[in-house]
């Protein structure tokens, strides 16, 4: 549990701080873990699906939202109104949504649909 808790940390840090941090904080355990076919490829399905698993995790109150308090030591004012655009101290299953299609797009830099 606790190695998953650090890949959801990094996972979400790639999520608001984009892929440059991500190379910093994936190590490769953390990337066979989003490759889930170890393939050494990472589509968007087992993006989207590493990334569910990660909203979950995070949402340690299970109300559906991450609210500033889950993901406090994560982030700063910038970042969280990056992620939270209505600024109502909640971050949406539908903005995180977006959040994580938006980084999905800056990583895949050849948008061939596919991260490798
Ligand atoms: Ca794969
Ligand atoms: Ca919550
Ligand atoms: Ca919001």
């Amino acid at each position: 549990m606790k190695r998953y808790a650090m890949t959801a940390v990094a996972a979400l840090s790639f999520t608001i701080a984009g892929p440059a941090l991500a190379d910093d904080l994936l190590d490769e355990a953390d990337l066979a873990f989003v490759d889930q076919n170890g393939d050494g490829i990472i589509t968007e399905e087992e993006y989207v699906a590493y990334m569910d698993a990660v909203f979950n995790a995070t949402d340690e109150d299970n109300s559906g939202w991450i609210s500033y308090d889950e993901i406090e030591f994560l982030l700063d004012e910038d970042e969280r109104a990056n992620i939270d655009p209505n600024r109502d101290g909640r971050i949406t299953r539908a903005e995180y949504d977006a959040q994580m299609r938006r980084d999905f797009e800056m990583a895949d830099q050849d948008g061939n649909g596919v991260l490798n």
